[in-house]
C-alpha cells in the first residue's frame, strides 16, 4: 500500500516488462513542464523516471502522447468572448471541458515539443492528439466525443499487446482518461502514479480522478515495481 492523496493505493510489485506490454508516456510537453503555459506543479521531477523506464522497455513497445492543438482549438478561453482560462465551461456534446485552458501545445511551437531530456531515441510512435478544434483529446485513445479513435489501439492491437502502463501528464485530464479508456477497450491498465502530476483543477479533481480509477479496477504501480536488472 502506498498513501497517495489521503487516499491507500494497493501498488504491484515485481512487474516483469514482457513482449505483450506497452509504456505510454503521455504529453511530456514544455508547454505542461515548469515555465509552460500549462505548467503542471512537479511535472520535471517525472522525466528521469520516465526515463528509467523507457529503457527498461528498451526495444519494446512504448508510445508518447502529444498534445497538438490548433491556434483556434475551442479548449482555449482565448477563443471564447470574456473567459478566462479555469473558467467552467462545456460544450453540449461534452466535447469541450468541463473547464477552459490557457493556449498550450499548439503545433509546430516550443510549447508542443517534447522535454529536451525526455529520451525519446527509442520511440517509435506518436499519437498527436486535440488537432480537431471543436473536439479536445483528453485520452490517447479517443478524443472527448468517445467516439473518433486516435489511432492508439490499433497500434498497440497489431503489436498484440495486452498490458498498458500509464505515465505521464497531467494525472487527472490525459493520464486518467487515457487510463479509463485503456480499461474499456479491454487493456490490463496500471497507472504508474510516482510517474505522473496532476493539475486538480476544479480543486479535488485528482481525488476523485483515483476514486474512480480504483472503483473501475486499474491497477496502480510505482516505478520501483519494475525489475531493474
Ligand atoms: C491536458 C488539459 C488540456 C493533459 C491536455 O495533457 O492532461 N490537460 N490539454
Ligand atoms: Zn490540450
Amino acid at each position: 500500500m502506498v498513501k497517495f492523496h489521503d487516499i491507500d493505493l494497493k501498488i504491484e510489485n515485481d512487474i516483469q516488462v514482457k513482449k505483450d506490454d506497452a509504456l505510454i508516456v503521455v504529453d511530456m510537453q514544455y508547454d505542461f513542464l515548469s515555465g509552460g503555459s500549462l505548467a503542471v506543479e512537479g511535472g520535471n521531477l517525472i522525466i528521469d523516471g520516465i526515463n528509467d523506464l523507457i529503457d527498461i522497455f528498451g526495444d519494446g513497445i512504448v508510445v508518447l502522447s502529444q498534445d497538438w492543438h490548433p491556434q483556434d482549438h475551442l479548449s482555449f478561453a482565448s477563443n471564447h468572448s470574456g473567459k478566462n482560462p479555469g473558467d467552467e465551461f462545456s460544450s453540449k456534446d461534452g466535447a469541450i471541458g468541463p473547464i477552459l485552458w490557457p493556449d498550450h501545445c499548439i503545433q509546430n511551437t516550443h510549447g508542443a515539443r517534447f522535454h529536451e531530456n525526455l529520451n525519446t531515441k527509442l520511440i517509435k510512435k506518436v499519437i498527436q492528439k486535440g488537432t480537431n478544434p471543436k473536439i479536445d483529446s483528453y485520452s490517447a485513445f479517443l478524443e472527448n466525443d468517445k467516439k473518433t479513435e486516435t489511432g492508439l489501439k490499433d497500434y498497440l492491437n497489431s503489436n498484440n499487446i495486452k498490458k498498458i502502463y500509464i505515465s505521464g501528464l497531467a494525472l487527472d485530464y490525459c493520464c486518467y482518461n487515457t487510463a479509463m479508456d485503456g480499461l474499456d477497450f479491454g487493456y490490463k491498465t496500471y497507472f504508474i502514479i510516482d510517474l505522473t502530476r496532476g493539475v486538480d483543477l476544479p480543486p479535488g479533481n485528482i481525488v476523485n480522478s483515483l476514486k474512480n480509477m480504483i472503483n473501475k479496477g486499474i491497477n496502480f504501480a510505482i516505478k520501483n515495481s519494475f525489475n531493474f536488472k
